[in-house]
């Protein structure tokens, strides 16, 4: 009988388990860092593409270490990721962070510099 006890507890044990596995998925984080290089005049950050899912928590640190000066960062058409990063040693580090609500391929660009090397984000539904 005891053993039958054992066995109901531990069967019911997984089965709660279980459930709590099928519940729907909590956003996942994802954090990125990309610095901006300068190479040979061309001023890139790096990585500059990035690949999450909808839903997704999304945060990248960005940290400018290009000698040319202030660069800028932005991902079209979502709001709140614009940031202006100086390349001074101690304050060239600014956090984007935004939640990835709808699929698709987005530019990212400097909206500073026409010429800034730009990148894409990919939403996956
Ligand atoms: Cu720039």
């Amino acid at each position: 009988m005891k053993h039958i006890l054992a066995a109901s507890f531990v069967l019911a044990a997984a089965v709660a388990a279980h459930a709590v596995e099928t519940k729907a998925p909590a956003a996942a984080v994802r954090e990125f860092k990309s610095v901006n290089i300068e190479v040979k005049g061309n001023k890139i950050w790096s990585p500059s593409f990035f690949v999450v899912k909808k839903g997704d928590k999304v945060k990248i640190t960005l940290v400018n270490t290009a000698p040319s000066g202030v660069h800028a960062f932005a991902i079209e058409g979502i709001a709140g990721t614009e940031a202006s990063v100086d390349n001074k040693e101690g304050a060239n580090t600014k956090v984007v962070e935004f939640t990835a609500d709808k699929a698709g391929i987005f530019r990212i660009y400097c909206p500073m510099h026409a010429g800034h090397v730009g990148g894409q984000l990919l939403v996956l539904e």
